[in-house]
């Protein structure tokens, strides 16, 4: 069941305004998707950013890529834009002297690495070095949010989700991430230069899937107007779970939760 919320509508509802693109560590033009599912790479461990495992691309949603680190569990996948840093084509490691490491609760013995590491990354299907992008964009020159502004922003703690947001505060070189329509739990600082926050429009060029906000003490809360969610049959509902709506103009987006994706229930 599918549903779709219009920034458009949103925006002149919330008579809030859009942070502008350059403020984001982002392209302009969303970088290409070129991986496919089963692809292997090399990334940075998450959880321990000093070592270098081998991950598997096991989902792709626009420019973005869902791993999981080889040896590990199906239960820390994590998601990296194509055109993150900490992603790297095979064999980069050893090039730069470095060795690949089993990942953070590597599920065998640690003596067992090496033969694991061979096996597999026998007859593994390799990502090219050609569908890695050069670089990642250039940081902005400053942190140029303002409180109020909108953008879209990876929910941290069900982090295959992008959502609707507003920067709630400022700090420094931090930017408070609030997720509108939801209490503050999944509420985040961080750096206004993070890969983890977009541009408005964002998931409309990527063909990712924007969630529509929550119904929850945003600034719509009085009203429960759902102007914004076009063509809402009923009232206001838990929208993670009962996306609803028709066919966008263009700036609306496919609201669907993806079936393979595990759900946390915090
Ligand atoms: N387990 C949660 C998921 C909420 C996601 C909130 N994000 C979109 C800000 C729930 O359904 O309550």
């Amino acid at each position: 069941y599918q549903g779709h919320f219009s920034w458009e509508k949103y925006l002149k509802e919330t008579g809030a305004v859009a942070a502008p693109p350059h403020c984001f560590r982002q392209s302009t033009t969303p970088p290409v998707n070129e991986f496919k599912a089963g692809m292997k790479l090399e990334a940075q461990d998450p959880r321990n950013t000093t070592s270098t495992c081998i991950a598997t691309v096991v989902g792709l949603t626009g420019s973005r890529l869902r791993l999981r680190l080889d040896g590990s569990d199906n239960k820390n996948d994590f998601w990296r834009l194509v055109d993150s840093s900490e992603i790297q084509p095979i064999g980069n490691c050893e090039k730069n002297g470095g060795m690949l490491q089993p990942p953070l609760g590597f599920r065998l013995n640690a003596s067992s690495w090496p033969m694991f590491l061979l096996k597999t990354l026998n007859g593994a299907e390799m990502a090219p070095a050609r569908i890695f992008h050069k670089q990642e964009p250039p940081a902005p020159e400053q942190n140029s949010f303002q409180v109020g502004m909108k953008l879209e922003a990876v929910d941290r703690k069900n982090p295959h989700f992008i959502c609707p947001a507003t920067v709630g505060a400022l700090r420094g070189v931090e930017v408070l991430i609030t997720f509108d329509g939801w209490r503050g739990a999944f509420d985040y600082y961080c750096r206004y230069d993070s890969r983890d926050i977009f541009p408005v429009g964002w998931c409309a060029l990527t063909g990712d899937n924007l969630q529509p906000p929550g119904t929850k003490g945003a600034d719509y809360s009085k009203s429960l107007s759902t102007a914004w969610l076009e063509g809402t049959i009923g009232g206001p509902g838990r929208p993670i779970s009962k996306p609803r709506g028709k066919l966008p103009a263009s700036w609306s987006q496919k609201v669907q939760q993806n079936p393979t994706d595990p759900i946390k229930i915090p």
